[in-house]
């Protein structure tokens, strides 16, 4: 059986869980609390981060890594374009998302409000979580510019970056730190990558000590 080492409200490990579920491959969702820094964890993957997906005897790390094997290996559905300047625009929306938008936004709110209470690691600073939320607002207008222009965030085509942006918006939603109010374009894309199949695992989560807000499973949200 495939296995995914993850943890719940990781953007990473829900963009792979999300390429999983589309190209319909199984997986058993393994916890793994990376912060404990057990052995066989560090065996699977000396850098220490999840996720990390066991499958067909190879143990991958790095979530972009993986999609674009997964991409390869299961080409329905097409996630990275056939041409170049498509899979291009497709590549640079993954990286804004994993690492701009992470260490702006996610960073700021997710890890501030949630990871360090469970990893024990202190309160959140309001300087950080003020900071987030700023920068929250900026990333919300420049996804409803691109979505003013296209259909999907890299083009008329649903790709690889509308599920690494989803995977940092869904984790960040269950917080209740999205306004919905801000961008009708942003809505109506989330509403409709929100409601494909592939989501509902996402959806189920629950963290023990952070109830997911009202609308976080709400597909009329
Ligand atoms: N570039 C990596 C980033 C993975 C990552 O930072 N995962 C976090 C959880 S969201 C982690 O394991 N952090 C542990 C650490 O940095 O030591 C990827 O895309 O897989």
């Amino acid at each position: 059986m495939n296995r995914l080492y993850h943890v719940p409200l990781s953007p990473f490990c829900r963009k792979v869980r999300l390429v999983l579920a589309e190209k319909r491959i199984e997986v058993e969702l393994v916890e793994e609390r990376y912060w404990e820094q057990d052995a066989d964890f560090l065996r699977r993957n000396p850098a220490g981060k999840v996720p990390v997906l066991r499958m067909d005897g190879r143990v991958m790390a790095e979530s972009q890594a993986i999609c674009e094997y997964l991409d390869e290996i299961v080409p329905d559905p097409q996630l990275l374009p056939r041409k170049p300047e498509d899979r291009y625009e497709v590549r640079r929306l993954c990286a804004w998302f994993d690492d701009k938008f992470h260490h702006e936004v996610t960073a700021n709110l997710l890890y501030e409000r949630v990871n360090k209470k469970i990893t024990k690691m202190g309160y959140p600073e309001s300087r950080n979580v003020k900071a987030g939320a700023k920068a929250i607002k900026y990333h919300l207008d420049y996804m409803h510019w691109l979505l003013d222009q296209r259909r999907w965030l890299a083009g008329d085509a649903m790709s690889l970056a509308d599920f690494a942006a989803a995977a940092h918006i869904s984790a960040l939603d269950y917080i209740s730190d999205v306004d919905w109010n801000r961008s009708a374009n942003v809505k109506d894309w989330y509403a409709k990558i929100k409601s494909r199949p592939a989501f509902r695992g996402l959806l189920a989560d629950q963290v023990p000590g952070f109830p997911p807000s009202v609308q976080y499973a709400d597909l009329d949200f």
